[in-house]
């Protein structure tokens, strides 16, 4: 394989490149190079050239499993590639090109729609927990802040990888208010036992898949914090564009390597590494996307309504 694409499929999968959104977008330019780099189809057999595509597409897309986003634009890519070649078109550079142009200008204006929508959910005087780096809830809390919000956010460190502390440093950056905290004191500081200064008034986390039945994967934790939610009556809300929507419902969750929870863990004790986990829908107050603030049960009709393509 290309040099420049092993570079990138490397750095997806050691979470260089994190977060659903970054992944997506390192993705889409992947393939979009690739496209350009295999002989043209005029030179190569048609089918060859399809062939050599795929098989980088395919390992692009899937280089961290639970990220449908990416799978999606590879999706319709294929239906786009597909239509071409019946067309007796051997433009498929072209087509690749054009549709992750197009798939990209669409993330892009669903961030921005979900960044108006999302920040005037933030209050005055309100604490806010989050979980995990989401480049989404970071932008809805830096938007908050240029809208003069006044709120502080406590934000978890996210064993193993600390990607809470890329939160923790961007937002004091923004100048927001930020604690972090270990991820153990999460449900704490949700719970009224936490005294009226620290208890969480809301939580915003990200995500990277959103399944047919309106349940959430996010980063592994997620489902304490939303349990937690749950229990005190804290809303939670996930922030997250409906191109991240899992068709089949039954994605696979990614485990990582042992090294990253314990480097030299002793003979006989067993490592369990998931990446993310599952938020069911009742711990959901609203998923926050470009179609507005949603309940989990309407996700499946607004991708009918929305983005048929994804369920051909
Ligand atoms: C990151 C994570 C983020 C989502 C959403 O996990 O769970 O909450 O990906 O991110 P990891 P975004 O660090 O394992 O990639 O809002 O940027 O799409």
């Amino acid at each position: 394989m290309n040099k420049t694409i092993n570079k990138l499929i490397k750095d997806i999968k050691s979470l260089r490149i994190q977060g659903a959104h970054a992944v997506v977008k390192a993705v889409l330019q992947g393939m979009k190079y690739h496209s350009r780099v295999i002989p043209r189809p005029r030179d190569l057999d048609k089918k060859k050239w399809l062939k050599e595509f795929y098989q980088v597409a395919d390992k692009l897309a899937f280089a961290r499993p639970t990220e449908p986003s990416a799978q999606n634009a590879l999706k319709l890519v294929r239906q786009q590639l597909e239509l071409a070649d019946r067309a007796g078109s051997e433009n498929f550079v072209g087509v690749v090109n054009d549709t992750l142009n197009f798939y990209e200008e669409l993330i892009d204006s669903n961030r921005a729609k979900i960044k108006n929508i999302g920040y005037k959910l933030v209050k005055n005087n309100q604490n806010i927990l989050t979980h995990c780096h989401s480049s989404t809830v970071e932008s809805i809390l830096i938007t908050a802040k240029q809208k003069g919000k006044k709120f502080q956010v406590f934000a978890d460190e996210t064993r193993p990888l600390f990607q809470g502390r890329i939160t923790a440093r961007n937002l004091a950056k923004a100048k927001i208010k930020v604690t972090q905290i270990p991820d153990s004191a999460s449900g704490f500081l949700i719970s009224e036992y936490s005294g009226k200064d620290l208890m969480i008034d809301q939580i915003f986390i990200g995500a990277d898949a959103i399944l047919p039945n309106g349940s959430v994967l996010n980063k592994i934790g997620s489902y304490d914090i939303a349990a937690s939610a749950y229990l005190n009556k804290v809303p939670l809300y996930i922030f997250g564009n409906l191109l991240k929507y899992d068709t089949d419902g039954i994605i696979e969750i990614e485990t990582r390597s042992d090294k990253e929870v314990w480097p030299k863990v002793p003979k006989g004790v067993k490592i369990l590494n998931f990446a993310f986990d599952v938020v069911p829908p009742k711990f959901i107050t609203g998923i926050v996307t470009e179609f507005g603030i949603i309940k989990p049960k309407d996700v499946k009709k607004i991708i009918k309504n929305n983005y048929s393509w994804m369920q051909v």
